[in-house]
């Protein structure tokens, strides 16, 4: 059995399949892990929905932002904006199905065996990992419960609050903890989010670090997986921590990590690009 991580899909389902045939993925022995965001900007988000959600036990996915945006368009709360390429999932004679099992996947994903999380974008430095996984799944409850999602969905757009406070509550609690966990670059040390810069390590705004790099980070003992931050190219310069977005969507490759032996191979292929 081996466990194998990928960064974004954006709806790129070939390359994904040229990497697991490369390493004759068997959902019935392996594992694969998703960083987030399946869906959107590429061709087939609703096919790369469906294989992911069909992989079952082998897969393990956590969310990203243009999966939880998905969630918000397919519940009427926010419309579909001109780049979105979310409208087959909506017309999809299975659309519920998809819709009701990507809200019941988890923003943090955590294995104790191999002492390594799983996340889109990060874990803000001020949080242990104990505290990561409790205010993930705060989240991950109002996703699934009935009477939270909505508004949740409603109120979760937004930069605000930019700083944590425990005395936080409702929903700019919920936003702030899912900006954490699906949006978050660059911060400060305490954690105060800066959410409009997407360049590379060196352009960081003035005052503000990538989330990994602060030396106070409070999982500075545990692997990190994550993906959202294509302008990394793949390299965070940070021990245990490894940024997998390579930018497929955006013409450039997909990477696929084996977690057990820390080998990565890259797909190149050129079909996941959208026209
Ligand atoms: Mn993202």
């Amino acid at each position: 059995m081996t466990t194998y991580a990928v960064g974004d899909l954006q709806g790129c389902l070939e390359p994904l399949k040229c990497l697991l045939e490369q390493v004759d993925f068997s959902p019935s022995r392996d594992c694969l892990w998703l960083a987030g965001d399946l869906v959107n900007r590429g061709p087939q988000s609703l096919e790369a929905l469906r294989y992911v959600r069909d992989l079952d036990g082998s897969a393990v996915c956590v969310l990203g932002n243009h999966d939880l945006h998905l969630l918000a368009v397919a519940h009427n709360i926010e419309r579909m904006r001109k780049s979105d390429t979310l409208q087959a999932i909506l017309d999809a004679p299975d659309r519920n199905d998809l819709i009701d099992w990507l809200r019941r996947q988890k923003l943090l994903h955590y294995d104790e065996h191999r002492h390594t999380a799983l996340v889109h974008a990060g874990i803000p430095p001020q949080w242990t990992l104990e505290k990561a996984l409790r205010r993930a799944a705060e989240v991950e409850a109002a996703l699934q419960d009935d009477a939270l999602l909505m508004p949740f969905l409603d109120g979760m757009y937004g930069n605000e609050p930019a700083k944590w406070s425990k005395d936080l509550h409702g929903v700019p609690r919920l936003r702030l903890i899912t900006n954490y966990f699906t949006r978050m670059r660059f911060c400060k040390a305490d954690g105060t989010l800066e959410l409009e810069a997407k360049e590379g390590l060196n352009k960081a705004p003035s005052g503000y670090a990538p989330w990994f790099s602060h030396p106070q980070r409070k999982t500075r003992n545990v692997k990190i997986v994550f993906g959202h931050w294509a302008a990394l190219e793949g390299r965070c310069d940070e021990p245990d921590v490894f940024a997998l977005d390579t930018g497929c969507v955006w013409g450039n490759a997909m990477t696929l990590m084996n977690l057990d032996s820390g080998e990565l191979l890259r797909c190149a292929c050129d079909h996941g690009r959208p026209n």
